[in-house]
């Protein structure tokens, strides 16, 4: 099968639309007409080659869609099937079957290591390989090769151009909050950050009846959007001076939960002297360069009684937390739709461009 691809030949260059080979599925794999992905700012990580990945390569990993085929051994899909795409997992590892998939023993494999397992890959330029496999689906292509594990059957009247981004970054803020950091309410949340994860985060506070939620975030656009989505004070870290002192003002005895979306180490570096005792502090937000330490004060840290989480798609176990999720939505609870702008996909230079440019929050790309 052809398909239309917004391809990356080289790190950090414009998309490319070019026409792709896409594959048969093979066992355990589904081939989705795309028809609306989120960009999330892991997208423009990996297109970055930081990880390491290889290029040329189709990225996008908040894909949705329908069924076209399926592979053998398939039965929770069939062809029509409206679906949600997210991050992929084994299903066979320790952490896979305690319901951990995000944490997957083959996780940096399965998601951003650009073939399958025996070196194929699902794309192809010219008879050329395309590096794929960017979160087990690599979406930003009319035509995508998921897998069992990373698709998500919807309703038929579901609305995939809305849905796409649950896939990722709102699981992964929303799931911060209430899965990962297991918020009770009444804990005061502080979320670094807000971009479309950092606003997930608060309205996954919201959820979880935090109080007071105070988002730390330098555009004025996105501060609006965070008071907006149920944050109660916002900080403007380039105009309050101190950072800490900002967050002390508010919560003298510090937060009890910090959710981090911005990676920027030097705010990272200044949390556990914003934290209260027993607090915890979740870091999302992926650091420019990848040895970043975070330094911790040894006997302030312990004599706190503080945690500090790792966190991947918000604990997301895709199965179970993303019909809540859209449950939420439809309930009105969960407003994500407030910090989305849509793009024909054919616009995705453009949708990134924006993004700098603080012109949107949260883009999503839609097939005609
Ligand atoms: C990623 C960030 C890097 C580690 C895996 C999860 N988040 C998704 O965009
Ligand atoms: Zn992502």
């Amino acid at each position: 099968m052809e398909a239309l691809a917004a391809v990356l030949n080289e790190p950090s260059s414009a998309f490319s639309l070019e026409t792709i080979e896409v594959a048969e599925p093979r066992a355990g794999e589904v081939r989705v007409a795309i028809k609306a992905v989120g960009i999330c700012h892991t997208d423009l990580v990996i297109g970055s080659g930081l990880l390491g990945n290889a290029f040329p390569t189709v990225l996008g990993h908040e894909g949705a869609g329908v069924v076209e085929a399926v592979g053998e051994g398939v039965s929770s899909v069939r062809p029509g099937d409206k679906v949600l795409l997210s991050f992929n997992s084994c299903g066979h590892c320790p952490r896979c079957t305690h319901g951990d998939p995000a944490y997957c023993f083959e996780f940096f494999p399965l998601n951003m290591a650009c073939t399958r397992s025996d070196g194929s890959t699902r794309l192809s330029r010219g008879g050329t390989p395309v590096a794929d496999n960017c979160f087990g689906q690599s979406s930003f292509a009319a035509l995508a090769v998921a897998n069992e594990r990373n698709v998500l059957k919807l309703d038929d009247g579901a609305d995939l151009a809305m849905l796409a981004p649950l896939g990722c970054g709102v699981q992964t803020g929303v799931g911060a909050v209430v899965r990962s950091l297991k918020a009770r309410a009444g804990e005061s949340l502080v979320v670094i950050g807000g971009g479309a994860v950092g606003l997930s985060a608060v309205i996954g506070g919201t959820l979880a009846g935090c109080a007071p939620i105070v988002v730390i975030e330098p555009q004025a656009a996105r501060r609006d959007m965070a008071l907006q989505v149920g944050a109660t004070h916002v900080i403007d870290p380039a105009a309050c001076g101190n950072v800490v002192e900002a967050v002390r003002a508010l919560l003298p005895a510090g937060a009890d939960l910090i959710v981090d979306t911005s990676g920027h180490m030097p705010t990272v570096e200044q949390t556990p002297n914003m934290i209260a005792t027993m607090g915890r502090i979740g870091l999302i937000g992926v650091p420019g360069a990848l040895d970043a330490v975070l330094p911790l004060p040894m006997v302030q840290w312990l004599t706190s009684g503080g945690t500090v989480r790792g966190i991947v798609e918000g604990d997301s176990d895709i199965a179970g937390f993303l019909p809540e999720l859209i449950a939420h939505h439809a309930a009105g609870r969960l407003p994500f739709d407030r910090f989305v702008t849509h793009y024909p996909f054919e616009q995705i230079n453009q949708a990134i461009d924006d993004g700098h440019h603080g012109r949107c929050i949260k883009p999503v790309l839609v097939f005609a």
